[in-house]
């Protein structure tokens, strides 16, 4: 055909790879394996231009690793659990589970018209319970190895509609639903031990020297492991029967600075402080407003209450500091109180500026002296201490050894190694996740569900007419009897937070035995993932939590692997121009025309329409762009092609019309140069060096993930073809070329490549290889002398004449200045090497 037309061509290559299992892995493949994945989508509804990209990229990994020898698992499947599923119940009455079924039978389908080289056989969906029953499985393993319990913790509570909100449906302090105030409650949860953990996490980042360094610089700041002090103030009156406060700083050598004392709302000094002050108690109640996230908390505009109480310096017996409750003290951190230093410390500075307590500094800088003043904000550096008495002198570091030594020899403190990252809290009330395999007895208390019945699956029979979580208010589901002793006992209604489903998923998908999680030596024999690519939004915690999975099965012996995902890349975003209406409404670029004087309009009513910023595409700026007619229109390669091509991975890639009509115009291109006869005979040295150049070129930018520079190799060597008169040369350059787009765009690739009458498939072919002899240029520089010294250099073509490198010589402007117009005595040639003139 004239035209390479993809309407039917995709779908026919997609069918063959489908059939002939042309993707599934072979886990007893004797090659070296390597497995590629890409975070398993959530099914929202429908693909994005995001996905496109994202499984582009690991397909381009995949397939190359294909054909360059490797067995290779690439699958795919879905995190299925979640919010939006319950969220969709409740505005549309569809139950969570017909509603996520139905995407994912609407996503698969639209994944399968990009023809990604995935290993279809492994899809599962976490909200199967083929899959979260194994989960439920794993979970009473760590409740016997002593990695989970159970422990009293603040929720945020919708006092309207009771029930347990997300962090994500609280929105400025409110229910998302009902408007209302939320409230922090207090419920018994499950947590996962990942303090446990905590060292190992820290120091495996070392060893992660495929990941990028900003990623694991956020992985260390959120374990925060710091060493700190922990230390004692007397209560100058005890308070019921409550002597001290004790606190724990991570700055020790500001002690001398401290200028009060602040200890959280739930803190037993204020809830004794509220028993004798009904001002303490409203204090109390107005902190636990709001939301409960530590981002919140840090944020919002620092509060305290004065108690009343006073505090006695350690150091000093005659100094006492005032103890307030203030809002910006957690009490799961540290002791749950604090001493304030202004001058240091950013919080305590603004809380101070409020409260006007003093600001002194004790830590001089390069820049500020003892008797600088601290000015509008907190003076963090380290330095040399200040106005500390005995410390004076000192560096931060040994001022604070310093106090840790004299508090441990003086028996009121004591050095500690603390880390910032809380243990795992993983009870969900809600209805559409795993259920937690636990039944509560009121004489054994919580028993793990017996491993021969799970899994606990879900009831089918729920409504979501009334808020809360209908696994609460159904009739029969929780009641049963209890494991241990057999009297009637209720079923735990709480569902795991869908972070654990996504913590194991890429071991089942390396190993999916039907009577456990997974197989030792199989899940051994892929894992780790040699690339995961994703959004650099699951930086933090589920690459945390994935980590922490992994190793807390290693713990119990389950696999013998410590870290997961050996490398990562985190993919930029996809955005797009966004247009608005003159009335300020956002507006999609298929309701945008240009008039006839080319003034971009409103279809439908003609209207003239604002250009506005390029944003990331989201359904709220209205500019995304649906793949699913792009692919119709332009076929998948074109599609594939554009994604990776014009900017560097892990930068945002900006959609364009003009981009993917210039994809698909390569695909004419190279459709074009597969047309007609070979020709037999006739050699191009040119485009031969060409071709093993861009081997090695796409090869090097597929191994550093540089799809872009792959794809501008490519444009290279395809123009470089175009150029080129009939040769063999020229035909063995098309059967390269085939080979070496394949991974970006198999579906042409195969096509033209059967249309030259190859009969494997490229994508069972070897990726091609090159010669290192033949990359150089077939020029040399020859050196120029004259009277024995260097005067000038030149390229002229290997094996030049002698009479010739003469010539050319002489012809250059250097040496016929120093030769000022003489004609020369004598020129003595060294082919390749050496053109020595005496003048
Ligand atoms: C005195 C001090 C002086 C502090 C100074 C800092 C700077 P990181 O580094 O994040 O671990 N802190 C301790 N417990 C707290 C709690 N429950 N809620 C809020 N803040 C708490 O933070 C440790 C520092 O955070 C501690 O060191 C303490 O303030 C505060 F120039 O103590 B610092
Ligand atoms: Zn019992």
């Amino acid at each position: 055909a004239e035209k390479f037309d993809p309407k039917g061509v995709d779908a026919r290559w997609q069918a063959r790879w489908e059939k002939e299992n042309t993707f599934a892995a072979d886990s007893a493949s004797p090659k070296p394996k390597s497995y590629v994945l890409e975070m398993f989508p959530y099914p929202s509804g429908r693909i994005h231009m995001g996905h496109v990209r994202n499984y582009a990229m690991g397909d381009v990994i995949a397939r190359y690793k294909r054909m360059t020898g490797h067995e290779v698992l690439h699958p795919m499947g879905w995190d299925a659990f979640g919010m939006p599923a319950e969220n969709a119940a409740m505005e549309r009455k569809v139950h969570p589970g017909a509603w996520t079924w139905e995407n994912i039978d609407t996503m698969r389908a639209q994944l399968k018209t990009l023809g990604f080289a995935l290993d279809w056989t492994r899809e599962f969906a976490t909200c199967d319970p083929a899959y979260y029953g194994h989960e439920q499985a794993l979970f009473l393993d760590m409740l016997e190895a002593g990695l989970v319990f159970r422990k009293e913790s603040e929720v945020n509570w919708d006092p309207v509609d009771m029930t347990v909100l997300a962090n994500e449906q609280v929105i400025d302090g409110k229910g998302w639903r009902s408007g209302a105030e939320v409230e922090r409650k207090k419920l018994s949860q499950w947590f996962l031990k990942i303090t446990d953990f905590a060292d190992e996490l820290l120091e495996g980042l070392g060893d992660l020297d495929k990941w990028p360094d900003k990623v694991r610089l956020m992985q260390e700041n959120w374990i925060g492991k710091s060493q700190g002090m922990q230390f004692k103030f007397q209560l100058a009156e005890p308070i019921d029967g409550q002597s001290d406060i004790e606190v724990f700083t991570t700055r020790p050598d500001t002690i001398f600075g401290s200028s009060f004392v602040a200890v959280s709302a739930d803190h037993p000094i204020a809830l004794a402080a509220a028993r004798h002050d009904g001002a303490a108690g409203a204090f109390i109640k107005e902190c636990k407003a709001g939301g409960t996230t530590a981002a919140e908390l840090e944020t919002q505009e620092k509060k305290g209450y004065d108690t009343g109480l006073k505090a006695v310096h350690p150091l000093d017996p005659d100094w006492q500091l005032p103890v307030y409750i203030a809002n910006f003290v957690l009490m799961d951190y540290g002791t749950g109180a604090v001493f304030g230093v202004p001058g240091h410390d950013q919080r305590d500075y603004e809380f101070a500026s409020k409260y006007n307590l003093p600001i002194q500094r004790v830590v001089a800088s390069s820049t500020d002296a003892a008797g600088d003043p601290i000015l509008d904000a907190a003076d963090t550096d380290p330095g040399v201490a200040v106005n500390s008495r005995f410390l004076d002198g000192m560096d931060t570091e040994a001022a604070k050894a310093a106090i840790v030594e004299r508090a441990e020899s003086e028996g009121w403190g004591e050095g500690q190694t603390v880390y910032r990252l809380r243990d795992w809290g993983v009870s969900r009330q809600r209805y559409w996740g795993t259920p937690i395999p636990i039944i509560h007895c009121d004489d054994c208390g919580p028993v793990g569900v017996p491993k021969d019945q799970l899994p606990v699956t879900l009831p089918e029979d729920v409504s979501f007419e009334i808020p809360g979580n209908p696994l609460d208010r159904h009739p029969t589901w929780g009641k049963v009897d209890c494991p241990k002793c057999g009297s009637a006992a209720r079923r735990e209604t709480d569902t795991l937070d869908t972070f654990v489903d996504s913590s194991w998923y890429f071991i089942r998908f390396a190993s999916q035995p039907e009577d456990k999680p997974f197989n030792k030596a199989e899940a051994e024999a892929w894992l780790p993932v040699q690339q995961y690519i994703g959004g650099v939004e699951h930086a933090i915690l589920h690459l945390l939590y994935a980590r922490f999975w992994t190793r807390a099965l290693k713990h119990m012996g389950q696999l013998d692997i410590s870290e997961p995902f050996a490398g990562l890349f985190t993919q930029g975003m996809v955005t797009h121009e966004t247009f608005q209406s003159l009335d300020g409404r956002w507006l999609n670029p298929t309701e945008i025309g240009v008039s006839e004087d080319g003034e971009l309009i409103e279809l439908a009513n003609g209207a003239q329409v604002k250009r506005g910023r390029v944003e990331k595409m989201s359904k709220s700026k209205r500019n995304t762009v649906d793949p699913e007619p792009i692919v119709a229109d332009y076929g998948a390669d074109a599609a594939r092609w554009f994604v990776l091509s014009d900017s560097p991975p892990e930068r945002d890639f900006e959609w364009s019309t003009g981009g993917i009509e210039g994809a698909a115009r390569f695909v004419q291109r190279v459709w074009k140069l597969v047309q007609g006869e070979r020709a037999s005979e006739g050699e191009d040295k040119d485009l031969a060096r060409k071709r093993h150049q861009t081997v090695k070129a796409v090869g090097d930018a597929i191994d550093a993930l540089q799809f872009n520079k792959a794809i501008a190799a490519l444009y290279e060597y395809v123009s470089a073809i175009e150029k080129a008169s009939p040769t063999a040369t020229r035909d063995e350059a098309i059967d390269t070329l085939l080979k070496l787009i394949s991974p970006m765009a198999p579906h042409l690739a195969e096509e033209a490549h059967a249309l030259r009458g190859g009969e494997t498939m490229v994508a069972d072919s070897a990726w091609p290889t090159f010669d290192e002899a033949m990359l150089v240029e077939d020029e040399v520089t020859m050196v120029i002398q004259v009277n024995g010294k260097l005067r000038d250099k030149m390229q002229v073509a290997r094996g030049t004449a002698k009479d010739d490198a003469e010539a050319q010589a002489l012809a250059l402007p250097k040496i016929q200045e120093h030769l000022g117009g003489n004609a020369p005595r004598k020129v003595i040639v060294v082919p390749d090497r050496l053109v020595n003139i005496v003048a």
